[in-house]
């Protein structure tokens, strides 16, 4: 197994965050955990600092920032530091089941550098979610895979390990992308390093606590640079 960091970018999630990093730590006890809060207004914050005063497994860092992006960037950026094979994130929301993280962890070896927990292959699902967002998703994806030139079904998934080794290939710090673009351009970077990318079959159930953070205008800043990427021939295949 290889050394490991989950990062768990959190906003708003004080009804969540408690039963996630439980869950983790019992998934994946080996791995450090952070979780990146953004001065949630709801007091994760502290709930945070309280869960990561009694475990030496978990630590916390607060941002006066906001966006997933940027969150997950800074997520990353620590697990370089620590020196870890390989980096989890996963939402706080319980939407993606934390007990696929061993077996995706797992899967990081020489030969693969991105293991996305996909919704839409076979053995995947999506529990519980309107069927608008679904279809949203479904669409979504087949026009991010069919303009960039990918087989990535799951491009949006927000569970994802990757090796530390292709992160310091691609300059992830550097993108300004957020949110469900910064997903897509990061898989899409990672696909020109060279880094193998594959997905596994999860089961997702939208959460059933909180609100979600996912607005209109992510998803439309989402499409136009989706657009612009393919117009200007950025392709997720090594670059030659
Ligand atoms: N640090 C940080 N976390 C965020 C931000 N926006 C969303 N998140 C977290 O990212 C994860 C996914 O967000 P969520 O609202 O569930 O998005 P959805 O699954 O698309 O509805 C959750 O754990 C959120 O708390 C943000 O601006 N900053
Ligand atoms: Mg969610």
């Amino acid at each position: 197994m290889p050394s490991a960091l989950v990062v768990v970018p959190t906003y708003d999630e004080v009804d969540n965050l408690e039963r996630t990093i439980g869950r983790l730590r019992q998934s994946v006890p080996h791995a450090q955990v952070l979780i990146v809060d953004d001065a949630s207004p709801d007091g994760t914050g502290a709930l945070a600092d309280a869960l990561a005063e009694g475990d030496a497994g978990v630590e916390v860092l607060h941002r006066t920032d906001r966006g997933y992006g940027s969150a997950v960037r800074a997520g990353l950026a620590r697990g370089l530091e620590a020196g870890v094979d390989a980096i989890a994130v996963i939402d706080a929301d319980g939407s993606y089941d934390v007990m696929l993280l061993g077996e995706m962890l797992e899967a990081i070896d020489a030969d693969v550098d991105l293991v996305i927990a996909s919704r839409w292959v076979p053995g995947g699902d999506v529990r519980a979610m309107a069927g608008r967002r679904r279809l949203l998703s479904r669409a979504g994806n087949r026009y991010a895979r069919t303009l960039l030139g990918t087989d990535v079904q799951d491009l949006t998934s927000t569970c994802r390990v990757y090796s530390t080794r292709v992160l310091r290939r691609v300059p992830f710090d550097r993108l300004r992308s957020d949110s469900i673009a910064f997903q897509i351009e990061l898989a899409v970077r990672i696909a020109q390093a060279g880094g193998r990318i594959v997905e596994m079959p999860v089961q997702f159930t939208e959460r059933a606590v909180g609100v979600s953070k996912t607005d209109v205008g992510m998803v439309l800043d989402t499409l136009r640079r989706v657009t612009l990427w393919g117009a200007r021939g950025i392709r997720a295949r090594p670059r030659g």
